[in-house]
């Protein structure tokens, strides 16, 4: 599939994604989910699994499969929607997200089986989790890349750049993250929590960074991150792509009130009638 047809596929995938991260976060009831931060980082989770990663379904723990990490890990919403869209697990799975036994817990846990590769949650650990594969992966010599996702407000963790020196260190090329870049974390705007220049800083520490000015965007987040993927510069590569928290439901959009709530029936209905409204001949806008 060349760039062109990859673009209207990833949108679809986005579009059914965003609907899928709506069903399984009802279905949690009182215990909320984690919305606005899977919503910003749907199209870049989309890009990775429909139009950029080698990866297999049917054998999830293929030796040169593509390694992707989600250190952001709250966000899983968006990583089990990807998974699900790929034919992962069956649909019906979705709708155990939270629930006791279900293999879908509000961060992810390890089950290679259903294409979760690393259990994350905490903070800088997904992150440096990655660095340790990418390193593996070039003292065994192997060709596939590692992904990881990261969130802005997740750049204050000392262990980020514990490990990013590590990997800079180490010329880990096969390497690319992306930073979720919403500008809101949890308890506040980021920039008024801890105002990090990220596109220095990634670059003070030996890193190829590149901006992304809509991470909501398929064209845009696909042709960085192919871009990144061939490219062998002897430094590990970082995408910071500025998104929108809450991306596609009006009242999550830049609501911190939705970085993680329960979803009512009201509500519900409101974020499903807005997502089927953004369909254009079964097409997202993204
Ligand atoms: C080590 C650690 N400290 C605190 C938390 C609690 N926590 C969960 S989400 C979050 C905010 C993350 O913000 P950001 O990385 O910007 O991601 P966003 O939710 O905005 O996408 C925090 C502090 C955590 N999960 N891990």
């Amino acid at each position: 599939m060349n760039q062109n047809e990859a673009i209207p596929f990833i949108q679809e995938k986005a579009a059914a994604m965003r609907r899928d991260c709506i069903e399984m976060g009802y279905s949690a009831g009182n215990h909320g989910a984690h919305f606005g931060p899977a919503l910003s980082c749907i199209e870049v989770v989309a890009s990775l699994f429909f139009g950029v990663m080698n990866h297999n379904p049917q054998v999830p723990s293929m030796a040169n499969r593509d390694r992707f990490v989600l250190s952001k890990g709250h966000a899983c919403l968006a990583y089990y929607a990807a998974l699900v869209e790929a034919g992962y697990f069956a649909r019906e799975v979705m709708y155990t997200f939270k629930h006791d036994n279900s293999y879908l817990s509000g961060h992810p846990i390890c089950h290679p089986e259903y294409g979760l590769e690393v259990a994350s949650g905490s903070l800088g650990n997904g992150f440096a989790v990655a660095c340790g594969m990418a390193m593996a992966g070039k003292v065994k010599k192997e060709s596939h890349n590692v992904y990881c996702i990261l969130g802005d407000g997740e750049c204050d963790e000392g262990l980020v750049w514990e490990a990013a020196m590590n990997a800079a260190k180490n010329e880990l090329d096969n390497l690319i993250a992306v930073v979720d870049r919403n500008s809101f974390q949890l308890a506040g705007k980021t920039h008024e929590i801890m105002n990090l220049n990220l596109e220095a800083i990634w670059k003070a520490f030996g890193w190829d960074v590149q901006m992304v000015a809509d991470g909501n965007d398929v064209q845009s987040v696909l042709t960085a991150l192919n871009e990144m993927k061939n490219s062998k510069s002897g430094r590990p590569h970082v995408i910071i792509a500025k998104t929108l928290k809450g991306k596609g439901v009006s009242f999550m959009e830049n609501n911190l009130a939705w970085h993680a709530a329960p979803l009512s029936k009201i509500n519900y209905e409101q974020a499903v009638t807005e997502l089927d409204a953004q369909q254009v001949g079964g097409q997202s806008n993204a």
